[in-house]
């Protein structure tokens, strides 16, 4: 343990030494010194932040308490002489999205650090947004006591060891270092989940409180660094036939590409360009096509598009193509009635299997594509597809015009506002059009807001929009713009929140000022949490306890904290535009409060145009997915 007196301890001292080598260089190199004498001999907790450095995480997020104080000690000591960079936060949750934001965003690795007990519980429950959406992320807790000297405060009061550390391992994967030599097999394990090559998740790892300052050794050169695994593909013709029988059998093949496709839209293009298939979106994956490009259909599900809906109801046959098959993007099962073949690309077994009557090609989506066309060659069933694709780009026109109407819907008379305002289609589009003009990147998290705009962003590439949607966790748009504190060049975020998620995490206000952080917080308010009102009238015709009857001036409360700028977003097209472009030229944090149409005129909404396995709708859906074929 590092003893606090007066000046610095030896023990401290030589902490300092290496962290200033570490800061500008790689482990091996910058603790050659060290590796060349052996084992190193450090506490758990430095042992920790160099295992982690191991494989590049220098970057942590963290609120700091009894549980985890000589970790904090030993973050102090790193981050002073820059071998690492801390971003102190006020909840956890938020904390939890901002590094998952990181990761996402910015493709690096980052840790959270909670204290035991509650800091923990709240960590882990934002790290859903992590798992649910594939994003690697090292979570570590402070932890009961291994010695077992009684119940520790703030551990779950049972008479039972580690359940937070079962918790941890439900959620997702998680080690406990109950001994210090534990180490190596702890990151062994972190880098094989978080750098997980199709489906990466939160790692947590429990430290315990008294481990944490236990001296221990560990051998530098098998510390274990990222976990890198190469693409791998089906290697025989032979593995390929069932997929090219498929291909050319089939007249009205529709693509459903999901968020696995992200990281592999430029084979996706070639792939549905060379067999000639419409793709369909997921939720999550807008800008694996070009908005504009013939073969895309828009977003398809539960929510979905006139047309990505026209191409999975009529389709004969689907390529699934890294999708987890997520109710809300597969209408609940039911979203291909007419399909009798499935051909499923996925790096996931279980996934591959996901559907019935379905040729499965598990590997790297890319390394899968080259190959399938390789087999392919020109023969690739294109030519018999040509009606289809007609049909499906008059189903693109009509969404297409339908979408311009809404988005370009008249103020409208609200009984909350007692004025004209905006639609939130309308204002979304403005904010979505205005951040792909600057270069901005889009968050969305829950809601109307989230599901309008997954129908509304038009995006050339992917990256400009984060919507989680594995989750949907209310608060993750505005906190995710904390993931590029310290990012060095890190490009303008725009957070597209409602009133009811900016109030779940509303801490950026603070957090982002303290880390310095240039984005925006668009809030469309609705003062109801209107996707939920929704729902409750189209299935039971009437609305409980989703609004609320207190005006909030959220203006003057993110002008209450000094360096935010906030905005009144105005109730037509050019005082938002104005609004943004105010709130843009600040350099810093930025809040837009945007009055939206509350109410039920069904011209301030997008629709929905598939089906999905809830209320009083079950019985239908789950009869109807009785009769699939796929
Ligand atoms: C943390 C969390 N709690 C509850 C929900 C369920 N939920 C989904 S959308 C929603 C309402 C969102 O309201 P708001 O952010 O104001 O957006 P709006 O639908 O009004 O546009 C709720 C309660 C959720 N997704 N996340
Ligand atoms: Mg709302």
């Amino acid at each position: 343990m590092l003893e606090k007196t007066t000046g610095p301890s030896q023990a401290e001292t030589q902490m300092a030494d290496r962290a200033r080598r570490l800061a500008g260089q790689p482990v091996l190199q910058a603790l050659a010194k060290e590796a060349e004498r052996g084992p190193l001999s450090t506490t758990l907790s430095e042992a920790l932040v160099i295992g982690l450095m191991q494989q590049g995480v220098r970057h942590y997020f963290a609120i700091f308490g009894h549980g985890s104080t000589d970790l904090g000690e030993v973050l102090r000591i790193y981050s002073e002489e820059g071998a690492v960079t801390v971003v102190n936060c006020r909840n956890e949750v938020e904390m939890a999205h901002a590094a998952t934001a990181y990761a996402w965003v910015h493709g690096k690795t980052p840790a959270v650090v909670t204290s035991i007990g509650p800091g923990g519980l709240q960590a882990m429950a934002g790290s859903l947004a992590a798992s649910s959406n594939g994003v690697g992320v090292y979570h570590i807790y402070g932890d009961e006591t291994t010695r077992g000297e009684g119940y520790n405060m703030q551990q779950v009061p049972k008479p039972e060891q580690g359940v937070f550390g079962k918790m941890a391992a439900a959620m997702g994967q998680a080690y406990t270092l109950h001994t210090p030599g534990a180490l190596r097999e702890c990151l062994r394990r972190g880098t094989a989940c978080v750098h997980h090559p199709f489906r990466a998740g939160p790692f947590y790892i429990l430290l315990p409180i008294n481990t944490q300052p236990q001296e221990t050794e560990i051998n530098l050169q098998t510390l274990p660094t990222r976990a890198q695994v190469p693409a791998t593909a089906p290697s025989r013709s032979s593995d390929y036939a069932a997929a090219l029988t498929l291909l050319r059998s089939h007249k009205r093949i529709t693509i459903k590409a999901g968020g696995g496709t992200r990281a592999h839209h430029t084979a996706l293009r070639k792939f549905a360009a060379a067999v000639g298939a419409p793709v369909v979106l997921s939720p999550g994956s807008t800008g694996v096509l070009d908005d504009s490009d013939p073969l895309n259909m828009h977003v398809g599900g539960s929510k979905g598009s006139i047309s990505g809906n026209y191409a999975m109801q009529n389709a004969d046959a689907v390529i699934v193509i890294g999708s987890r098959a997520v109710c809300q993007a597969d209408c609940s099962g039911i979203g291909y009635p007419n399909a009798g073949a499935v051909l499923n690309i996925n790096g996931d077994l279980d996934d591959l299997g996901h559907y019935a009557n379905t040729v499965g090609l598990p590997g790297d989506i890319t390394a899968v594509i080259d190959r399938l066309l390789a087999e392919l060659g020109d023969d690739t069933g294109a030519g018999q597809r040509a009606d289809w694709l007609k049909a499906c780009l008059a189903a693109k026109s009509e969404w297409t015009n339908f979408k311009a109407q809404r988005i370009n819907a008249a103020p409208m008379d609200d009984d909350v506002w007692q004025t004209p305002v905006l639609t939130q289609p309308a204002a979304i589009h403005a904010v979505a059009s205005f951040a792909n003009r600057v270069g901005a990147v889009k968050f969305f998290d829950a809601g109307d807001v989230q599901a309008n705009g997954f129908q509304i962003v038009e995006d050339s590439k992917p990256g400009q929009t984060f919507t989680e949607t594995g989750a949907s966790y209310m608060g993750f748009s505005a906190s995710a713009l904390l993931g590029s504190a310290f990012v060095r060049d890190a490009p303008y975020g725009i957070a597209f929140t409602g009133d009811g998620s900016f109030m779940m995490n509303p801490q950026i206000l603070i957090d982002g000022v303290e880390h310095g952080v240039r984005g925006m917080i668009a809030l469309f308010d609705n003062r109801r949490m209107a996707a939920i009102t929704g729902l409750q009238y189209a299935q039971y015709g009437r609305e409980f306890k989703t609004n609320d009857s207190v005006a909030v001036d959220y203006v003057m409360m993110a002008r209450s904290v000094s360096g935010v700028a906030a905005f009144h977003g105005g109730t037509s097209k050019a005082e938002l535009e104005a609004a943004l472009t105010a709130a843009h030229a600040h350099d810093g944090l930025s809040l837009i409060h945007i009055p939206v149409y509350g109410g039920r005129d069904e011209t301030a909404g997008m629709g929905a145009y598939g089906s999905w396995n809830v209320g009083n709708w079950v019985d239908d859906v789950q009869s109807a997915y009785l009769e699939m074929k796929v």
